[in-house]
């Protein structure tokens, strides 16, 4: 799976590109998390209330927006996501923000190696894309 890496200037311009063109029929840009980012959960159960407002389609990108240093993204195997297991992440980004594209269907398992313990992780279950583009 490519990962972009984006810095804010070229996640702005991304956005305001975004804002002029109909979002019918072209992927979406998910910031994980809302405004919180991708954090520790405020209050318990904060991503899975997240994730069930929003619908991820395949070539959708997902954004989380964090400080480097203070966190890591990691995608990992159920089992690892079950049990915070941070020893063999299918993939870690540890720059901030990432902006993940989800371009293969299916279940997707994301956590912070540091704080997966307290709850920053989430799942991502990305859905075939019907609309041509
Ligand atoms: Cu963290």
């Amino acid at each position: 799976m490519p990962y972009l890496k984006l810095n804010l200037v070229a996640v702005t311009i991304i956005v305001m590109a975004y804002m002029h063109v109909s979002t019918m029929v072209r992927p979406s840009l998910h910031f994980v998390g809302g405004i919180e980012g991708w954090v520790p959960p405020p209050e318990p159960n904060y991503y899975e209330k997240w994730v069930k407002g929003e619908k991820f389609l395949k070539y959708d990108t997902a954004i989380f927006i964090f400080d480097t240093g203070s966190h890591t993204l990691a995608e990992v195997t159920k089992e690892a996501y079950d049990t915070c297991n941070t020893t063999n992440p299918i993939y870690i980004d540890t720059w901030g923000p990432a902006a993940v594209e989800l371009d293969t269907v299916g279940v997707h398992f994301y956590i912070c190696t540091m704080h997966c313990k307290s709850g920053q992780k989430i799942t991502v279950d990305v859905k075939p894309r019907n609309d041509t583009f």
